[in-house]
């Protein structure tokens, strides 16, 4: 069966139902290819430069990845902040927390010639399954058109029913998120899925982002990847999911600064979820302008 895919006008709630029925769902077209062309350009130098430091066994030795991405590719918060992805995150991780947050944010270029990455959860740092909560929720938006040959990424529908102390899935049973470029393929944290091999001549770029219960560390350091100077640059929402406001109120709060928010990003204050429709917002000084400090 392949994976479900829908148009970009779609409502999320069928979005919601898909993804907990299959595990995953892919939404064709969702950002248009000017956004799409911007991050790439505002990628490329950082990628050049950097993208090899964090080979491994699973990362690859012919992958290049970065992940403080909205510090080099600021127009990459259109897509990070994305409308859908909030009313989708909403509706799967709002139930177990008072806000979530990104656990990662990492840009992947698949150069040919790389093997498939090992089939794995997003899940696995954190040591607990709970029936019927996720603890994540991850999209990858295709920058460029993906196909089987050029290492779209693999998923094995269904394997978030399993149970991790119980079942590893079938290898061989995965399926290609075929899609075009500017697409999202959404996935519940728990499902089992990779990178594939690149057997074209063409590298494959994507953008995957990885929303976390706000109680749950985060995995990738969004506070080092993206220190407050450049988190000022961003819409309170974007800077609210980079993890710069705090857990809960008063005495369950975890997170807090000076007794509450840091005082630099509370102000205009956070505003409630799925109010604002996020986004690049100027410098740090046209924040601080419009905040009055
Ligand atoms: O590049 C991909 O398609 C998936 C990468 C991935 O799942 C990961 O690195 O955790």
């Amino acid at each position: 069966m392949p994976i479900q895919t829908l148009d970009k006008d779609v409502d999320a709630a069928e979005v919601v139902s898909i993804l907990r029925r299959d595990g995953a769902v892919i939404v064709k077209n969702l950002v248009d290819d000017t956004v799409v062309d911007a991050v790439r350009a505002e990628l490329r130098p950082e990628l050049d430069a950097q993208g090899l430091a964090s080979e491994s066994n699973f990362n690859g030795s012919l992958t290049n990845r970065i992940s403080k991405v909205l510090a080099v590719a600021p127009s990459a918060a259109a897509i990070v902040d994305h409308d859908m992805v909030v009313d989708v995150a909403n509706e799967i991780l709002l139930p177990h927390c008072a806000n979530y947050h990104i656990g990662s944010m990492t840009a992947i270029e698949i150069l040919p010639g790389e093997g498939a990455q090992a089939l794995h959860r997003d899940d696995t740092p954190f040591p607990i399954d709970h029936a019927g909560m996720e603890l994540q929720i991850g999209v990858m938006w295709s920058l460029e058109d993906f196909t089987e040959e050029n290492g779209g990424t693999r998923v094995v529908l269904g394997s978030h029913r399993f149970l991790r102390a119980w079942h590893l899935p079938h290898l061989d049973s995965w399926e290609s998120a075929v899609m075009p470029k500017g697409s999202a393929l959404f996935y519940l944290g728990s499902m089992w899925h990779g990178g594939g091999a690149n057997r074209s001549n063409a590298p494959r770029m994507g953008l995957i982002n990885v929303y976390s219960l706000g109680w749950l560390r985060q995995e990738s350091n969004q506070y080092l990847n993206h220190p407050p100077e450049v988190a000022a640059r961003f819409s309170p929402r974007l800077r609210a999911l980079l993890g710069y406001t705090p857990h809960g109120k008063g005495d369950d709060q975890c997170g807090s600064y000076r007794g509450d928010c840091p005082a630099w990003v509370a102000e205009p204050p956070v505003p409630a979820w799925g109010g604002n429709r996020g986004g690049y917002v100027g410098t740090a000084e046209d924040v601080k302008a419009q905040a009055g400090v």
